[in-house]
């Protein structure tokens, strides 16, 4: 009876393929996903306002342009630190709807209590 065998190369060729496909099907679903960039600066957001729909994932892509700043919509569970000069990049997921106030929660000047936005999640 003939024996078959498997090479090892080819093991290790289908090993590749199967974790470089992987990492690209990632990469679609993530890049499916809406981006909607914002900026953060004393003592604004821009912009302030974002609907949402409930259940459909989303990537906020938030720049602090002139220092560090926080987000923080504690009805959604969403909570980070924007780093001066970078993207902070926060992926969301709304589970109910409604009309969710944020604000930054890292005290950066006079008009700081005025930083704030909503979120509105509809059906
Ligand atoms: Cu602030």
């Amino acid at each position: 009876m003939k024996k078959i065998t498997i090479r090892p190369e080819i093991i290790g060729i289908f090993l590749i393929v199967l974790v470089v496909g992987t990492g690209y099907s990632k990469v679609c679903a993530e890049q499916q996903e809406q981006v909607i960039k914002m900026t953060a600066k004393k003592f604004e957001y821009s912009p302030k306002e974002i609907t949402l729909k409930k259940g459909v994932p989303v990537v906020l892509e938030i720049t602090a342009l002139d220092r560090l700043h926080g987000f923080f919509c504690p009805d959604l569970q969403i909570h980070a630190d924007l780093l001066q000069g970078k993207v902070t990049r926060i992926r969301v997921v709304p589970v109910k709807t409604g009309v969710f106030a944020f604000h930054c929660d890292i005290v950066c000047g006079d008009g700081h209590e005025d930083m704030v936005g909503t979120i509105t999640v509809k059906e």
